[in-house]
């Protein structure tokens, strides 16, 4: 690791291909705030506010305001000399009821939105699903429903109709293995088989929603680039005891999205809870073509056996030694290397780091300024281990920060921050922080 203070040094890039894409990523529903304008109906994050199940009360009413401040988001791209940005559609913008009749309103933000990311240069990396899915649609049963990968293959389409003259790379999720296991797997007693069951419908339908969105959007986007975005974290056992939960949680958290996608089977430790929600052919629905693989990465997670509960396995403590984020994620880049050659070689397909960074509680100092030296340590280091891992033969092509502002971490709420750029909720105000300079130098520095 560097030192804490003063970091300054940029990263060793020099494995990193030449036309190497350097980007950040961010989600609708963390940003975008206008919940209820312009026709958007609830989603299922909206419901979770209301029953003020997130901390501190927080909601996504407002967020980041990015629905009215788009322009100014993208003058900050635009300073940082990004070369791409992810962003999310929020389904429930531009299909209220989740199906059935487009929202013009909604639509055209992402027009706005689109044509602002271009006329600044930068490619736009559209992901279909990251998270916000309509109220309307959980009321019917959401993922648990089979009819949901329909549904989002429809959605799906409608995006690409629409954008698919300007955008070209899509993502269908957004890390699949976390919106399910959060969902539906933790928590709930041992013996919960209908509990069980849900998670094992949830898991196969989305699957079968990428699937069928990988054909909507290849059918209707001439040249499109095609990808799914995966929470890929080695799993390590918190105490050697712990061996048979690591290795259980790494199937769910970590292969059964990636592995039916582009290997065509489920982790053979998941393969029987599989079986009875699927139907002759799925696997062959699920396993379509794509063009690269992304990777979300923060930190490997812990797990420990937690006889009697619903999956029998939690995250754990980490190991004694281990450094850590603010909020306590574990800082090991060598397990970044380690995951990337993993993905790399298992899934054989080109890799993009679609989100890395460091979430903490940062404040303005007396100056009015935001000095992040840790986030820039924890940066340097990790993109470090993306050179070593293409150093040591990993097609790894691009690499995203989470994230361009602090935003709604989910059940956290504001209380926590990904940015390199500040965001004071109370005035709206962006403040570029230490960091965003840092990366801001290093793109330029990678002249790509
Ligand atoms: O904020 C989230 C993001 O939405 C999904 N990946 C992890 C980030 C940090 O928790």
């Amino acid at each position: 690791m560097l030192p804490r203070d003063g970091v300054t040094q940029l990263p060793p890039i020099a494995a990193l291909r030449r036309d190497f894409i350097w980007g950040v990523s961010t989600s609708s529903f963390q940003i975008e705030g206008a919940t209820r304008e312009d026709g958007r109906s609830p989603s299922v994050w909206d419901t979770r506010g209301q029953k003020g199940l997130i901390a501190n009360h927080d909601t996504g009413d407002v967020a980041c305001d990015h629905y009215h401040r788009y322009r100014e988001d993208i003058a900050l791209m635009q300073r940082l000399g990004l070369q791409a940005y992810r962003f999310s559609v929020a389904w429930p913008r531009v299909l209220p009821q989740g199906r059935g009749l487009p929202n013009e309103l909604g639509l055209a933000f992402y027009d706005r939105l689109i044509d602002g990311i271009l006329a600044a240069g930068i490619e736009p990396w559209l992901c279909l699903y990251h998270w916000d899915l309509p109220q309307v649609l959980d009321d019917l049963g959401g993922w648990t429903n089979r009819d949901c990968a329909g549904w989002f293959a429809d959605y799906a389409a409608l995006v690409a109709d629409r954008y698919g003259d300007r955008v070209k790379r899509f993502a269908t999720f957004n890390e699949p293995s976390i919106f399910t296991l959060f969902g539906y797997g933790f928590g709930g007693d041992a013996g919960d088989t209908a509990g069980l069951d849900l998670l094992h419908r949830a898991i196969h339908h989305v699957n079968l929603g990428h699937g069928a969105a990988v054909d909507a959007v290849r059918e209707r986007v001439p040249g499109s680039s095609i990808g799914c975005i995966h929470n890929y974290q080695l799993c390590r056992p918190s105490t050697p005891g712990d061996a048979q939960a690591a290795e259980l949680c790494d199937a769910y958290w970590n292969r059964a999205f990636p592995d039916p996608q582009c290997l065509g089977s489920y982790p053979s430790l998941i393969q029987a809870a599989m079986e009875p929600h699927m139907q002759a052919g799925d696997l062959a629905r699920i396993q379509r073509p794509v063009d690269w693989i992304g990777v979300n990465h923060y930190g490997p997670t812990f797990v420990k056996t937690v006889p009697g509960s619903r999956l029998g396995f939690a995250t754990g403590d980490r190991w004694p030694d281990i450094p850590a984020t603010p909020i306590g994620w574990p800082i090991v880049p060598e397990a970044f290397r380690d995951t990337l050659l993993t993905v790399a070689k298992r899934y054989g397909l080109p890799v993009y780091v679609l989100e890395n960074g460091l979430g903490g509680h940062d404040k303005l100092d007396q100056s009015g300024a935001v000095i992040d030296n840790e986030r820039i340590a924890y940066l340097h280091d990790y993109i470090g281990a993306v050179n070593d891992a293409a150093g040591a033969g990993a097609d790894i092509r691009g690499y995203f920060v989470w994230s361009l502002l602090d935003n709604f971490e989910w059940d956290s709420g504001y209380g926590v921050r990904f940015g390199l750029t500040y965001v004071d909720y109370p005035t709206q105000k962006r403040i570029p922080k230490a960091s965003f300079h840092w990366y801001r130098d290093l793109i330029k520095a990678a002249g790509t």
